[in-house]
């Protein structure tokens, strides 16, 4: 029988492009989005959708039991800039989450599980360039603490249990499809938005800020391409570091100066940046490389390119 799969989180960056790939490869009616707040208009009329607040465990159950769902893909959070405003909500949405979906596993309701980490477990004491799979990790965001708790608390439900739990380090996701939700990388979206619609842009971080970064369709490849290796392939239950691209902010603005020359870039640091300067620069993913085979398409320019092109269209 074919999976059923629920999407928890398909208003966000990533679940708006996540959905729309899964249903392709699986069928519409074989993913289910969900959300505490309505989907894209692409997400609601594709497929079937259910409203859900994942801290009501009841309410998770009855639409695992309606769908008859098999695989979960949990990417409801709050992020690092949007936590630091609510820790309490941060550490309780993130961890209950993650723990009502893990529970599901262990009592082999369901049989996988995706859920996604970030660079954001690293902190100031982690070495920062090409940033190793296992290092010191010490982060001082109450995102970073939640993310670093949750991938112990996957690996510790994969060795007792075998819940088939996998994730990955996610670095900041830049796409056009979708906002950003509240995190420290979302200056590298919103300056496309600012650049074409205003022609200039004020960054929250400094122009000296280099930090991991990967374009959505890369992230969703690697996703599905984590989730679809054979599970003796998927050797670490923590989370893989993952790399696409580093850059600054004033990379990125040279970068868009090349399509658009007259576009202005101001710089006036805020709270984000104490945040991105705790995080690493780069990323070394060997492990992901070598157990299912990971490697990042899209560079600094072919992504500026693609968003640009994309971003002028929809505007
Ligand atoms: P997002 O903020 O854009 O989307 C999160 C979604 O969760 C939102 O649509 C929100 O409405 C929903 N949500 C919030 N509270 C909920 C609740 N109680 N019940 C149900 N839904 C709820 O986030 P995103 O960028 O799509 O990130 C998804 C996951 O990937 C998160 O775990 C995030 O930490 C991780 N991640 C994202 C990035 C990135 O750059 N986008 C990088 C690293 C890791
Ligand atoms: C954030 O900035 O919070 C996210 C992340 C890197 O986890 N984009």
């Amino acid at each position: 029988m074919k999976d059923t799969i629920l999407v928890i989180g398909s208003s966000g960056q990533i679940g708006t492009e996540l959905v729309m790939k899964l249903r392709e490869m699986y069928g519409n009616n074989h993913l289910v989005a969900s959300d505490i707040r309505p989907s894209s208009l692409e997400v609601m009329q594709s497929g079937p959708f259910e409203e859900l607040d994942i801290m009501n465990e009841a309410r998770l159950h009855e639409i695992v039991k309606k769908h008859n769902v098999t695989q979960v893909y949990l990417l409801a959070a709050l992020l690092s800039a949007t936590a630091e405003k609510n820790i309490e909500l941060g550490w309780n949405l993130n961890m209950r989450s993650l723990s009502h979906i893990l529970d599901l596993g262990r009592e082999k309701i369901i049989k996988k599980i995706y859920w996604p980490s970030s660079i954001a477990v690293f902190g100031p004491t982690t070495p920062q360039l090409m940033t190793p799979q296992y290092t010191i990790m010490e982060p001082n965001t109450v995102y970073g603490i939640s993310k670093q708790a949750g991938e112990r608390w996957c690996e510790y439900y994969f060795n007792k249990f075998g819940v088939d739990v996998r994730s990955i380090r996610y670095p900041g996701l830049v796409g056009w499809k979708a906002s950003p939700g509240g995190g420290t990388t979302d200056y590298a979206v919103h300056i496309f938005h600012e650049a074409l619609k205003h022609g200039k842009y004020e960054s929250f971080l400094n122009a000296n800020t280099t930090l991991p970064m990967m374009y959505m369709p890369d992230a969703i490849r690697a996703t599905i391409e984590l989730m679809e290796a054979p599970a003796e392939q998927v050797k670490i239950r923590s989370s893989y570091n993952v790399s696409g691209v580093s850059f600054k902010p004033e990379e990125i603005a040279a970068e868009i100066q090349r399509h658009l020359p007259a576009f202005e870039m101001s710089y006036q640091e805020d709270y984000r940046q104490a945040i991105a300067n705790s995080w690493p620069k780069s990323i070394d993913d060997s492990n992901a490389q070598e157990h299912w085979g990971w490697k990042a398409e899209y560079d600094l320019s072919k992504m500026t390119d693609d968003m640009i092109s994309n971003l002028k269209e929809k505007y």
